[in-house]
């Protein structure tokens, strides 16, 4: 039996993580998946938007996850790669090279990322006023600075 095993922090739960977590499964027979706490998240200094639990649960959810363990560290993962018996180690291709130092212990692979979407996108999107807003704001603005013009005797 081929045992996968990843880590990710999976917050704004989205079709790259779906992607990654398939094409993860595929390698082999058991995918475990480290999702980060959101203490371990503060460490990397990201804030999650989702809890460590809902994420977790999202996760397991996924047919093509075997198992959810807490990443709660960096360095956890020579231990988990000899507790769980891992035969690969895979993690999106924005880690690549990060993760090589693994390869005494298993196989180490980086798999494509999905171009064009991450939580903190998500999270930029979701934040950014809507137009009509800015439109709003804008004569706010205008009336304002009339008033201080007024004011200051100003035509
Ligand atoms: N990912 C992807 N495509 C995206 C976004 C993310 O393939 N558009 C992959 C990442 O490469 C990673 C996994 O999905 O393999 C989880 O991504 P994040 O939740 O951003 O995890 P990260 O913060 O990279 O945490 O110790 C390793 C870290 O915990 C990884």
């Amino acid at each position: 039996m081929t045992t996968i095993l990843t880590y990710g922090t999976f917050d704004l739960f989205h079709i790259g993580h779906v992607r990654l977590l398939s094409r993860l499964a595929e390698l082999g027979d058991r995918l475990i998946v480290g999702v980060s706490t959101d203490e371990f998240n503060a460490a990397k200094g990201k804030r999650s938007f989702i809890p460590y639990e809902h994420r977790a649960e999202i996760v397991a959810s996924m047919r093509s996850v075997d198992r959810v363990i807490p990443e709660t560290s960096w360095e956890q993962k020579r231990a988990d790669i000899i507790l769980h018996g891992v035969d690969i180690f895979a993690i999106g291709s924005d880690w690549k090279g990060k993760f090589d130092t693994l390869s005494d212990l298993c196989e180490v692979r980086y798999l494509e990322r999905t171009d064009g979407i991450s939580s903190t996108e998500l999270k930029a999107q979701l934040a950014a006023p809507e137009p009509q807003e800015i439109e709003r704001l804008g004569h706010a603005l205008d009336i304002l600075q009339q008033v201080v013009d007024n004011y200051r005797g100003l035509p």
